[in-house]
C-alpha cells in the first residue's frame, strides 16, 4: 500500500468539491435548511493565522455533519475589508487600499482553501465592493429617514497617534484598542446612530435565543438596565438639580451633592459661585480624562467645594454642600449624584478625603472602616418613617413618597450610549448624505447610489481631524437633490463595525441588484441556526448586527426579531508558552506550514483535538505530530479490511457507543472528546486485528467532518459507493450502546407475566420507560389505571392496576 501522502491528495479532493459545487447551498426551499455563519474576517496583511481555523473547523464540522443528515446549508465565507490597517500600511506603502485590500482577500482566500472547509464559495462577499457597500448606504440612509442617525457635537474618544475617534467599544484599558496609544477627549460634530432607542428590547429578546450564558451576561451588563429615581433636589436661591439614584432608600443619608464638571448649572449660577476660577480650573482639568480613567474604582478621588450655593435634601430639609467631581458622569443619568457616603465605596472614599460627614442610615456594617452596601440583609435606620424597613421594602415605601410628593419619579436607565457612526477617514463607506444651507442634511437619493469614494493623493487623515476625502472638492461640492442649490457631501465614512452589521443577510442573496437580499431568500434561510465568534465581539459586532437587524425587523425587511438562533464562541489559540501569538514576541505559528509539513486533515484533526473548544489553550507542535500519526493509523487501517461480514458482535456496543458520543459531542462543542472517541474506536480494530466493511465505512463517516480528505480518499480507494459527502450520517440504537442489560421480571397484579431486558443500572422510571416500550406487556394493562409501581433494581418491576 502506498504511503499516506496528504499532498497528493488534498489539493486534489479541493478541486473535485469545487467542480462538482459539492458545499454550494441550494435554491431548492423545500429542504429544511441550516444555516451556519462563523465571523468573516479582516483580511490583514499578516495572512491566517492558527486561531482562524479553530471555529472555521468547528462550524465546517456541524455543516458537514448536516448536509449527512439532509439539510440544505449554508456555510458562506467573506471579507469585512473596511478599516484601519489596511489604510495604514496604504498610507505608509503609498499603494491605494483597494489594492491592498485584494492582495490580502487573495491570499487569505487561498490559505483557507488549503484547509479544506466547505464554503459555499459562490457567494463570497467584501464589504468594500460598492455592489455591497450600496446596501450598507442604504440601511443608513433608512436609519436617517426613521430619525435614528443624528449628527451632534460629541465629546468622544480620540486616538492621537491613528488620529480617530473611537466608540466606547474600542477604548480598551484607556487605550486605543488598535495601537494601544493614550486616547483623549475631543468635542467634534459626529454622526451618531440611535442604538439606545432599542436597549429595552436588546436586553428584553436575549430570552429569544440559545446564546452561551457568558455572552448573554455580557451583552446585558454592556447594555447596563438599571432600575431607580430621578429626586429633585432644591438650591439654595430658586434652582432645582435632578439626581439619579438607585437607593432612594438611603435619602436620608445624603450629606451632600456631586455634579459633574460639566454640569449646565454651572454656567447658569456662575454669579453666584464665588470660587469659579478654582471651579473652571478643575473643570479643565477633568475634561482630559477618558470616562473610563474617571470612573475607575480605586482611584484617588478629586474635587472642588462649589463656594456660594448649597443643596437641599427633600426628605429632611437639611442643607448640603454641593461640590463638582469627575467621578460622576455628564453622559449618565442626570450627572447629578446624591452622596451616600455611609452606602456607596465611592462616596465614602471621596467624604473621607475631604472630611464630609457620614451617616449611618443602614444598619448592619461599620460604616466607620468602609461603606456598608448590602441590600440584601440591611435594615433601614435614622431615616423617620421608613425606619426598620428591609432595604427593598424601604426603596419601595420611599419612592411612592417621593412621587406622591411631585418631587421625583422612577427611572429605568441604561450604561448604552448611541454609537458614534462617523470616522475622519478614507477607507470607509462614504456616508451618502449631502449638506445644503437651505435644505439641511438631504440624503443623496436611492438610484444614485453606491456613493463612491474618490481617488484621492493621500489617505491620510488632515491634521484639523478632517477626513481626507474633505480636500477632494470637485468631489465634495454638488448639487442638493431637493432644491438643485449648491450643497456639499459628507466627507465623514462609517466606522469598521458598518459592513459586519448585515453581511449575514447579503449571504442569502449576495448577488441582488434590486434589494439588499430577496423576501423569499431572507425568510427562507433566516434566523441563522448557529453562529460562533470571539468572545471579544460580544459588546461591539454582536450587538450592534442585533440593533440593525432589530430596526430592519420594523422596516419590514426580515421577518424575525433576532438574527440569531444561538451563538457559541471559542477560546483562544496561545503560544506554546502560554502567551498570547504575537509577531513581538516571536511565537505565530503560520498554518501553511502546518499544511505543509503535516496536511490540512493533521491541521484541523489538531484543532479540534486540541483543547475544550471554549477555552483557551496553547499550541504544541508534539500534539500536531500526535494528531498527524493517528491520521497515518487510520489510513493504515486499510490494511486490515475484510470483506463481507455484517457488524461483528464484539464491537458493536463500541460503534453505537461512538456513534452516539461524536453526534452528541460535534453539537456540544466537545469537539476534542468526540476526536477522543474515534482514537478509542480505531484502537479497538487494530486489537481486533480486523475491521470490517459496514464497521469502517460508519468510522469513515464519523471522522469525515474533522478529516474530510483522507477521509474521502480511502472511500474512494476502496471503491465504496458515491462520495462519502453524499452518504447519511449514522445513527444508533440506544439498547445497543448499553454495556450492561439484564433480564428482570415482571410482575403484574401479584403475577409473574413475563421478563425484559433493562440497562442494569436502571432507574425506576426507566425500567417503567421499557414496560411501556414493550408491546406484549403494555398491552396487558392498557386502558386501566396503575395503583402501584414497585421497582426491585436488578429483579422485578411490579405493578398494580385496576
Ligand atoms: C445614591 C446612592 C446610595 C447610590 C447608595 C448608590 C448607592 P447604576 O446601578 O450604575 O445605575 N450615579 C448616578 N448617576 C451617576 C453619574 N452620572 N456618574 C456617576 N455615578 C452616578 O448606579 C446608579 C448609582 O450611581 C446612583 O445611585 C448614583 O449613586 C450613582 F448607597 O445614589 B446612587
Ligand atoms: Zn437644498
Amino acid at each position: 500500500m502506498k504511503e499516506y501522502n496528504p499532498k497528493s491528495i488534498e489539493k486534489k479532493w479541493q478541486d473535485i468539491w469545487d467542480e462538482k459545487e459539492t458545499f454550494y447551498a441550494s435554491e431548492d426551499k423545500s429542504k429544511p435548511k441550516f444555516y451556519a455563519l462563523i465571523e468573516f474576517p479582516y483580511p490583514s496583511g499578516q495572512g491566517l493565522h492558527v486561531g482562524h481555523p479553530r471555529p472555521y473547523t468547528a462550524l465546517d464540522v456541524v455543516a458537514r455533519k448536516r448536509r449527512m443528515e439532509g439539510y440544505n446549508v449554508l456555510y458562506p465565507m467573506g471579507w469585512d475589508a473596511f478599516g484601519l490597517p489596511t489604510e495604514n500600511y496604504a498610507i505608509q506603502n503609498k499603494i491605494h487600499p483597494a489594492i491592498v485590500t485584494e492582495k490580502n482577500v487573495a491570499r487569505f482566500k487561498e490559505q483557507l482553501k488549503s484547509l479544506g472547509l466547505s464554503f459555499d464559495w459562490s457567494r463570497e462577499i467584501n464589504t468594500t465592493d460598492p455592489e455591497y457597500f450600496k446596501w450598507t448606504q442604504w440601511i443608513f440612509l433608512k436609519l436617517f429617514e426613521k430619525g435614528l442617525a443624528y449628527k451632534k457635537e460629541a465629546s468622544i474618544n480620540w486616538c492621537n497617534s491613528c488620529k480617530v475617534g473611537l466608540a466606547n467599544e474600542e477604548v480598551v484599558n484607556g487605550g486605543c484598542e488598535r495601537c494601544g496609544g493614550e486616547v483623549v477627549r475631543k468635542t467634534k460634530n459626529q454622526w451618531m446612530l440611535k442604538i439606545t432607542e432599542y436597549a429595552e428590547r436588546l436586553i428584553n429578546d436575549l430570552d429569544l435565543v440559545d446564546y452561551i450564558e457568558r455572552v448573554k451576561i455580557q451583552q446585558k451588563n454592556w447594555i447596563g438596565r438599571s432600575e431607580g429615581m430621578e429626586v429633585d433636589f432644591n438650591i439654595t436661591g430658586d434652582k432645582k438639580v435632578t439626581v439619579y439614584t438607585t437607593r432612594p432608600d438611603t435619602l436620608f443619608g445624603a450629606t451632600y451633592m456631586v455634579i459633574s464638571p460639566e454640569h449646565p448649572l454651572i454656567d447658569e449660577l456662575k454669579d453666584k459661585i464665588n470660587n469659579f476660577d478654582e471651579i473652571e480650573e478643575y473643570r479643565e482639568y477633568a475634561h482630559k480624562k477618558s470616562d473610563f480613567e474617571r470612573t475607575e474604582l480605586n482611584k484617588e478621588k478629586t474635587g472642588v467645594q462649589i463656594d456660594g450655593i448649597n443643596a437641599i435634601n427633600p426628605v429632611n430639609k437639611k442643607e448640603i454642600p454641593i461640590w463638582i467631581s469627575d467621578y460622576v458622569l455628564m453622559s449618565y443619568g442626570t450627572g447629578a449624584i446624591m452622596a451616600v457616603p455611609g452606602h456607596d465605596t465611592r462616596d465614602w472614599e471621596f467624604a473621607t478625603k475631604f472630611g464630609l460627614p457620614i451617616v449611618e442610615v443602614v444598619a448592619g456594617g461599620n460604616i466607620k472602616e468602609s461603606a456598608f452596601t448590602d441590600i440584601e440583609d440591611g435594615v433601614i435606620v435614622n431615616s423617620d418613617f421608613i425606619n426598620g424597613l428591609p432595604v427593598k421594602e424601604a426603596k419601595e415605601k420611599i419612592s411612592d413618597w417621593i412621587e406622591e410628593k411631585g418631587i421625583g419619579h422612577r427611572k429605568t436607565n441604561y450604561k448604552l450610549k448611541d454609537w458614534v457612526f462617523s470616522r475622519q477617514r478614507y477607507w470607509g463607506e462614504p456616508i451618502p448624505l449631502v449638506y445644503c444651507e437651505k435644505c439641511g442634511w438631504v440624503p443623496v437619493p436611492e438610484e444614485q447610489l453606491p456613493v463612491l469614494l474618490p481617488e484621492v493623493e493621500s489617505y491620510e487623515p488632515t491634521d484639523t481631524g478632517e477626513s481626507p476625502l474633505a480636500n477632494i472638492r470637485e468631489w465634495v461640492e454638488t448639487t442638493c437633490p431637493k432644491c438643485g442649490g449648491y450643497a456639499e457631501r459628507e466627507t465623514d465614512t462609517m466606522p469598521q463595525w458598518a459592513g459586519s452589521s448585515w453581511y449575514f443577510l447579503r449571504y442569502t442573496d449576495p448577488h441582488n441588484d434590486k434589494e439588499l437580499a430577496s423576501k423569499e431568500n431572507l425568510d427562507y434561510w433566516l434566523p441563522i441556526d448557529w453562529y460562533n465568534g470571539g468572545m471579544e465581539h460580544t459588546t461591539l459586532h454582536l450587538l450592534y448586527s442585533r440593533f440593525w437587524h432589530k430596526f430592519l425587523y420594523d422596516y419590514g425587511v426580515v421577518h424575525c426579531p433576532e438574527p440569531y438562533g444561538k451563538r457559541t464562541s471559542h477560546g483562544m489559540i496561545l503560544g506554546e508558552n502560554n502567551e498570547k501569538m504575537s509577531k513581538s514576541r516571536g511565537n505565530v505559528v503560520n498554518p501553511d506550514e502546518i499544511v505543509d509539513e503535516f496536511g490540512a486533515d493533521t491541521l484541523r484533526l489538531y484543532e479540534m483535538f486540541i483543547g475544550d473548544f471554549e477555552k483557551s489553550v496553547p499550541w504544541s507542535q508534539n500534539g500536531v505530530r500526535g494528531c498527524r500519526r493517528f491520521l497515518d493509523r487510520v489510513w493504515r487501517l486499510q490494511e486490515l479490511l475484510v470483506d463481507g461480514e455484517q457488524y461483528s458482535k464484539e464491537l458493536e456496543t463500541s460503534m453505537h457507543k461512538t456513534i452516539k458520543k461524536v453526534s452528541e459531542d460535534f453539537e456540544t462543542l466537545k469537539f476534542n472528546t468526540a476526536v477522543a472517541a474515534l482514537m478509542s474506536l480505531l484502537n479497538e480494530f487494530n486489537d481486533a486485528g480486523k475491521v470490517n466493511k459496514e464497521e469502517f465505512k460508519t468510522f469513515l463517516i464519523l471522522l469525515n467532518p474533522v478529516a474530510p480528505h483522507i477521509t474521502e480518499e480511502i472511500w474512494a480507494a476502496n471503491g465504496f459507493s458515491g462520495m462519502l459527502n453524499e452518504q447519511s450520517w449514522p445513527v444508533w440504537d440506544e439498547d445497543k450502546t448499553i454495556d450492561d442489560v439484564i433480564e428482570i421480571a415482571v410482575q403484574i397484579n401479584g403475577k409473574v407475566r413475563g421478563t425484559m431486558l433493562i440497562p442494569s443500572d436502571a432507574t425506576q422510571e426507566v425500567a417503567k420507560a421499557k414496560f411501556a416500550e414493550d408491546e406484549k406487556l403494555y398491552s396487558l394493562i392498557e386502558g386501566k389505571t396503575i395503583v402501584k409501581e414497585i421497582y426491585v433494581p436488578g429483579r422485578i418491576f411490579n405493578i398494580v392496576v385496576k
